[in-house]
């Protein structure tokens, strides 16, 4: 039996957290949290940070640091999945929601399906379809069961997508770019699927 936290109070609950089995086919859970990332943290620094919504929303807009730390701010409670096979469990995020930066920018435009988020380790990009992204738990995060990130694992703010595995959600982020077809990232590039979904173990192969 393993030691389940509770959700904060107030805490928006990702729905698979509700599962009577949380580990997914093919992974093992783990207390620790793993840093897992291909090139290391990218050196930043909060006067030149900022945050795009760009592509198909209807006012593309970018974010200081002090205008990101002005939005109203949301808890998730979620599991996280990284295709290497562990699962970590009951982790609290905090952080904006992804619907309250997309409504920022005036809404997505009627063509949009997917999008690319772009982090700031050189480049780095990951690819996620936007049904899965403008979600209630999906969130730009600062920080982790109650402490700010550390560098390691994406300060000073980064993406959640609870639903996908954890590669989808970017690190270090500095971009949303909202598209209308579907553009591999830097692993979907290489081999990881386009979707990426943990219960049917979409880990590679782009299903197409
Ligand atoms: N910018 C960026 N984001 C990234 C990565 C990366 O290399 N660069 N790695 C991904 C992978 S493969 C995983 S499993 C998770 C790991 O997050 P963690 O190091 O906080 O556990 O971040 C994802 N986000
Ligand atoms: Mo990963």
């Amino acid at each position: 039996m393993q030691d389940e936290k509770l959700p904060p109070p107030g805490a928006i609950i990702s729905p698979d957290t509700l599962r009577d089995n949380r580990i997914p086919p093919g992974q093992s859970l783990t207390v620790k949290w793993p840093v897992l990332d291909a090139f290391g943290p990218p050196r930043l620094n909060a006067a030149d940070w900022k945050l795009v919504i760009g592509g198909l929303v209807r006012h593309p807009i970018a974010f200081t640091w002090e205008e990101f730390n002005a939005l109203p701010k949301v808890k998730v409670f979620s599991d996280f999945h990284c295709v290497t096979r562990w699962s970590r469990l009951d982790n609290t995020w905090e952080g904006v929601s992804v619907k309250e930066l997309i409504e920022r920018a005036g809404g997505v435009k009627p063509e949009a399906r997917y999008v690319v988020a772009h982090g700031y380790d050189g480049g780095w990009t990951t690819n996620l379809p936007l049904d899965e992204f403008l979600v209630d738990d999906a969130l730009v995060a600062t920080h982790h069961d109650g402490e700010a990130l550390t560098l390691e694992h994406g300060a000073p703010a980064r993406l959640i997508v609870p639903r996908l595995y954890a590669w989808k959600s970017a690190k270090w982020l500095a971009g949303l770019e909202i598209l209308s077809e579907d553009k591999a990232g830097f692993w979907e590039r290489n081999g990881y699927h386009m979707h990426g979904d943990p219960w049917t173990e979409e880990r590679f192969g782009h299903g197409w």
